[in-house]
């Protein structure tokens, strides 16, 4: 266009990118990338437990795994790849033409992918070894001199405030840019899940701020904030992280419940059931999930009422999540259901995360946890919410949003090929955890000796978690291929109910060159039905191609 600079390409048009849609690209790539390193540890360190007594990795490599693994799932993968998939589609759903704040969008981004580089190179000089808790006062310069420490304070300062800038967009946006029309009961589900991480976000983060900062100054200007020599206190420590950790934990599922949302109405050929009790729910898990951090404190010298307070307050967080779950089961409850790869993952994600829901709760009982703390069943726990919960929700995401995104279908067959050896790979891995568990192995532990009984089912975990890794590998091959090959998508594919599928995919750099007025919590639907009643064949419905793309 006459007057106005031409628009980048190439490399360059990336790197000075304030396209929200660019910026969750990049925000996606860069997540997956990661996603694959944390792989690796977990595969490295289930080589290492395959057997007992085992002398393939040495104790300090084995921590340092421990921690980079941790690390890079929740603060390089999960976390961030939710604010990929949200920068996408939060302004798509709801009718805008990019984020509140473009160029601080780009900032996010950046600040996270260096984040990551920084923490990353740690493991050219010491990689930090004290599990992603960082505990003081083993983390403490007497403890852990190593730079490995440092660089992961870094990480958290770079990556948190990424994701406080990204929350502060992301609550502008939502509240300020959505089409006419959408009051706060008509907006996507997934729009909710995205709200609400922004504000447990900007909630949670100052805390684990203040906790590494403190830690930071222990550890080089002498202060004693966690020294007991010097009137500091190590459960210092463990409030500030855990009043940040609890929330975290809602932060990496939130969201995910707000796909799982988006996808059962959609394959079940249903609307949503119980809107209103779903997008509430979220915020009262939100609110709850703030007073529960010291559920993570079970074994420390507290008074008993005091246990009792976070063993109530964690359960009951049971109560809206099982609203949520009834809600999804009853949305798909004599649905029409087209089981295509997005629904198998969701339904996965349901069984799953209510295994690890329960295991949640039975840990919530304190003097279970007294026995719990510490063992593998707390690894069993984590990774069924964390894995068969946020991971497998993601992939429903990725899966559904694909098509959007890329302009191409993945394939159905691998895409199947990959769930079936995804859930069972995961649920070889991890199942057998919680027998481990409950047999007294302990969490973070390098090796063990033969006589316990806990060779066969170390095995079985390992070989688990190698079918757990090809199957995600099928999926990543599906997305590279069906980028070349895949079936052209046209704008919506599964005929489904929210905003984005009414551009074209993918869409135009302004997303709309008319905004519809949204009349009900499933725009597409009206749209549909309009199209219909107007007697054009449908198919028609979409706008027409922006010029320039
Ligand atoms: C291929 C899949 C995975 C395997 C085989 C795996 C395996 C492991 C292993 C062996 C440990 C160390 C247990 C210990 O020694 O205490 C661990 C810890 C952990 N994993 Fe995974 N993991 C996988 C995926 C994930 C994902 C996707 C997440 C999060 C989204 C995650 C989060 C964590 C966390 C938070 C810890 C605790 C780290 C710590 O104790 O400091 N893992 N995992
Ligand atoms: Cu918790």
């Amino acid at each position: 266009m006459r007057g106005l600079p031409d628009r980048k390409t190439g490399w360059l048009s990336w790197l000075s990118t304030t396209d929200h849609k660019k910026i969750g690209l990049m925000y996606i790539y860069a997540t997956f990338l990661f996603f694959m390193l944390g792989g690796v540890e977990a595969l490295m360190m289930r080589l290492q437990l395959a057997q007992s007594q085992n002398t393939l990795i040495n104790p300090q490599t084995y921590e340092a795994l421990v921690t980079m693994h941790g690390t890079t799932m929740i603060f390089l993968f999960v976390v961030p790849v939710l604010a990929g998939f949200g920068n996408y589609f939060v302004p798509l759903m709801i009718g805008a033409r990019d984020m509140a704040f473009p160029r601080l969008n780009a900032l996010s981004f950046w600040l996270l992918l260096f984040g990551g580089i920084l923490f990353y190179a740690s493991v050219f000089f010491t990689p930090p070894n004290t599990g992603w808790t960082f505990y003081a006062p083993l983390s403490d310069s007497a403890f852990n001199p190593s730079n490995g420490v440092d660089a992961w304070i870094f990480l958290i300062h770079l990556t948190g405030l990424s994701s406080i800038l990204g929350a502060i967009n992301f609550v502008a946006t939502i509240h300020n840019m959505r089409a006419k029309g959408m009051g706060w009961a008509r907006m996507p589900l997934f729009i909710w899940g995205i709200l609400i991480y922004s504000y447990l976000l900007i909630l949670a983060l100052p805390s684990i701020a203040a906790a590494v900062t403190m830690l930071l100054t222990d550890r080089h200007f002498g202060t004693g904030f966690f020294d007991v020599a010097q009137g500091g206190d190590p459960l210092l420590w463990q409030h500030l992280f855990w009043f940040f950790g609890h929330p975290e934990v809602y932060i990496m599922i939130l969201p995910v419940f707000g796909m799982i949302s988006e996808i059962i109405p959609v394959f079940s050929r249903k609307p949503v059931f119980g809107y209103k009790a779903i997008a509430a729910s979220t915020a009262a898990i939100a609110f709850l999930g703030m007073l529960v951090w010291a559920h993570h404190m079970f074994t420390t010298p507290t008074p008993i009422v005091v246990l009792a307070f976070f063993m109530l307050s964690s359960f009951a967080i049971a109560v809206p999540t099982g609203i949520k779950i009834f809600n999804w089961i009853a949305t798909m409850w004599r649905g029409a259901l087209v089981l295509k790869v997005p629904m198998y993952f969701a339904v996965g994600f349901i069984a799953q995360f209510v295994i690890g829901g329960i295991s949640g709760v039975m840990s919530a009982v304190f003097p279970v946890d007294w026995q719990l703390q510490d063992t593998y069943f707390i690894v069993a726990h984590i990774h069924y919410v964390l894995f068969g919960g946020s991971v497998f929700g993601i992939f429903a995401g990725l899966y559904y949003w694909f098509p959007k995104m890329s302009g191409r279908m993945m394939n159905e067959t691998l895409g199947k090929v990959s769930f079936w050896l995804m859930f069972l790979g995961f649920n070889m891995t991890f199942l057998v955890q919680h027998s481990l568990g409950l047999q007294g192995m302990p969490r973070r532990i390098y090796t063990y000796q033969s006589g316990y009984g806990w060779d066969v089912e170390n095995l079985i975990s390992t070989i688990g978690a190698f079918i757990l890794a090809a199957g995600i590998l099928v999926t990543l091959f599906n997305a590279v291929r069906s980028v070349k090959v895949g079936k052209k998508a046209g704008n919506d594919p599964w005929n489904a109910n929210t905003l984005e599928w009414f551009v074209p995919s993918p869409p135009p750099e302004n997303n709309f060159d008319v905004i519809p007025r949204i009349r009900s919590a499933e725009p597409m639907k009206d749209i549909r039905r309009e199209v219909a009643a107007a007697g054009r064949p449908a198919g028609s419905v979409a706008q027409p191609v922006a010029p320039g793309t």
